[in-house]
C-alpha cells in the first residue's frame, strides 16, 4: 500500500467522527486534504446535514470552499472536532506541527476542539518529538535575523526559504526551521521558546490531540 493510500485511510476513518450539525476545525496538508475532499464528498451526497467549519489556513479554506463547504471565520464557540495531520507523532499524542506552514492557525483552531484527531501515515510516529523532523518556529519579520540567533540558544535554526525568497505564512511571518536534540520533555522547551522575543508560536503541539488515527501496510491503528 502506498503512502497516499495510507493517509486516505487515516482521513476517511476520522471523518467518521464528524456528525450533521457539528462545527468542524479543518486541517492543512496533504493528509488533510482528504478528509476535506471526504467530508465535501459526504455533504454533497446529503449524508451530513447543517455542518459548519473553519479553516486552518487560506489554502485549506480554498480547497473547501471550491468542494462547495461554506468556511466561518474563528469565533470563540468550540469546536466538536477538528482533524489534521502533523509532522510527528509521540507515543503521548505530543506533536510536531508546521512544516506545512500553518502551525499558528492550526493550533489557534485546534486549542478550541472538544476532540482533535491527528491523522497521518506511519512514518510520523517517533519515539521523541524533534527525530525525525526540525521544529517549525513562527517568528516576526522585523527583526527575524536577531530571533534566528536568540534561537541558536535551542539548536540549529535556518530560516525556511521559498526559493530564494523567506517563505511568509498567511498571517504575515516567517518561519524558523530549528533542528533540536530529540527530548521526550518538550513542556520545558515550549515555555521557553515561547518566551523568546521575536517567537509568535512553536510547531509543539502538547497534550492538544485527543486522539490518533495512524494507517499502516497492515491495517489502521487508533491511539488515544
Ligand atoms: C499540517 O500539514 C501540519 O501541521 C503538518 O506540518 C503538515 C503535515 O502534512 P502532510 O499530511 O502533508 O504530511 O497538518
Amino acid at each position: 500500500m502506498d503512502l497516499e493510500a495510507l493517509k486516505r485511510e487515516a482521513a476517511h476513518r476520522a471523518v467518521d467522527r464528524v456528525e450533521s450539525g457539528m462545527r468542524v476545525g479543518l486541517g492543512t496538508g496533504s493528509t488533510a486534504r482528504y478528509a476535506i475532499l471526504e467530508i465535501a464528498r459526504r455533504v454533497g451526497e446529503g449524508r451530513l446535514r447543517a455542518v459548519s467549519f473553519v479553516a486552518t489556513s487560506l489554502e485549506s479554506e480554498r480547497l473547501a470552499q471550491e468542494n462547495g463547504l461554506v468556511v466561518d471565520p474563528l469565533d470563540p464557540r468550540p469546536l466538536d472536532v477538528a482533524i489534521d495531520g502533523a509532522d510527528e507523532i509521540s507515543p503521548q499524542l505530543d506533536l510536531v506541527k508546521g512544516l506545512g506552514g500553518a502551525l499558528l492557525r492550526e493550533k489557534l483552531v485546534e486549542v478550541q476542539a472538544r476532540r482533535f484527531v491527528v491523522i497521518a501515515d506511519h512514518t510520523k510516529q517517533v519515539a521523541r518529538l524533534g527525530e525525525r523532523a526540525p521544529l517549525p518556529v513562527e517568528i516576526v519579520r522585523f527583526g527575524a535575523q536577531s530571533t534566528l540567533e536568540r534561537l541558536a540558544a535551542f539548536g540549529e535554526p535556518a530560516l525556511r526559504l521559498r526559493g530564494n525568497e523567506p517563505f511568509v505564512t498567511d498571517n504575515g511571518n516567517f518561519i524558523a526551521d530549528l533542528r533540536i536534540e530529540p527530548t521526550a520533555a518538550p513542556a520545558d522547551l515550549e515555555v521557553r521558546l515561547k518566551a523568546l522575543t521575536g517567537v509568535v508560536e512553536t510547531g509543539l503541539f502538547l497534550g492538544m490531540a485527543t486522539e490518533a488515527i495512524i494507517a499502516l501496510p497492515g491495517g489502521v491503528k487508533e491511539l488515544v
